[in-house]
């Protein structure tokens, strides 16, 4: 076992071999006691969800295909076209945002592969539409390599599905995740708790540290247990959309992080965007799921507002942050 710290300073035990994690692990074939565990606790592990196969795959067209690019692209942290960011490893810091929706023509094996074997793997659709009690819409994706160290957070502040708090996710090892690469991390029973919805003090565009600085205390407050649970490659860690996680605030500079994550409603239900805006998504049917591709780069008018906002992101960025001030404020907040 060791002690690493999140984001914001809480330490947190971090085991290092199976004997140490507190948190079970089902197979995938233990569906209703997964289940079960998944609505007490707010998240739930399974081992070998994902053939490993797959993963060695996808992490070569990683390599192949996503690592020699040198020009924008969406990014997981901040959601805007950046270039990508290396470490003296050589690996990708920012993490990629929507892998369903990266450009075909640079990224054509990446793309497909990572939709049809990894984000509509048969086992991870077969538990989520167990969980969700419909086929899954999956709204949101992320590759990670080096650690970002995502900040303490409830993915419901972001999106999450019109029935408040349906939402869950899916975060897939694709190597084996050493205690020191920047673990993911949760908080057991979190997902009970409502830390309300954005408004002009805590909003994305403005306060968007006021409201990272509401979950850190609430977990102080609470002196709420945090899990780090030990993955190898083809482990599933699936949670919900208002469970408290991110990931631990360190580096090995011998192991990565390589992980997907995945965010899925019901396909029946609509999406809601920022606790502000309820959205029909179009959707394409892909091994029993259906995905949502957000600005889909295979579209040349998404191509163009991407050249827009990475070649004048000051007045581009301004405006975004206005539209959302203005959603908030037109819902009375
Ligand atoms: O793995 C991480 O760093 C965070 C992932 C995450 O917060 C998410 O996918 O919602």
């Amino acid at each position: 076992m060791i002690r690493i710290n999140t984001p914001n300073g809480i330490p947190v035990d971090v085991p290092e071999t199976d004997a140490e994690d507190v948190s079970p692990k089902f197979a995938p074939d233990q569906l209703d006691a997964a289940r079960d565990y998944y609505e007490a606790e707010g998240y739930v592990v399974f081992r070998g969800l994902v053939d490993t196969a797959a993963c060695d795959r996808i992490r070569a067209l990683w390599e192949a295909e996503v690592k020699p690019f040198d020009g924008p692209m969406y990014r997981q942290a901040t959601a805007k076209a950046e270039r990508h960011v290396k470490n003296g490893q050589g690996w990708i810091m920012n993490p990629i945002l929507n892998l369903q929706s990266v450009d075909p023509t640079h990224f054509p094996g990446f793309r497909s592969f990572a939709v049809e074997k990894i984000l509509t793997d048969h086992q991870l659709v077969t538990v989520a539409r167990h969980f969700l009690g419909d086929a899954p819409k999956i709204v949101q994706s992320m590759y990670f390599e080096g650690n970002s160290a995502t900040w303490e957070h409830q993915d419901s502040y972001y999106l999450d599905s019109e029935k408040v708090g349906s939402m869950m996710a899916a975060w897939i090892a694709v190597e084996d995740i050493s205690a020191t690469a920047g673990r993911f991390f949760i908080c057991p029973r979190s997902h009970r708790i409502d830390l309300g919805e954005q408004d002009i003090y805590t909003n994305i565009a403005d306060n968007h540290d006021v409201y990272i600085g509401k979950v850190v205390d609430v977990i102080r407050q609470r002196a709420m247990e945090i899990r780090a649970p030990r993955l190898i490659k083809g482990d599933v860690l699936i949670w919900n959309a208002w469970t408290i996680h991110g990931s631990l605030a360190s580096h090995d500079a011998e192991a990565a992080r390589s992980s997907i994550t995945c965010h899925m409603i019901a396909a029946h239900d609509r999406f809601l965007q920022l606790q502000t805006r309820h959205l029909d998504l179009p959707t394409d049917a892909v091994g029993g799921a259906q995905v949502f591709r957000p600005k889909d780069q295979a579209s040349a008018a998404n191509r163009a507002i991407l050249w827009a906002e990475s070649s004048f992101p000051g007045p581009f960025y301004w405006l975004k942050r206005q539209a959302v001030k203005a959603a908030i404020r037109a819902k009375g907040r």
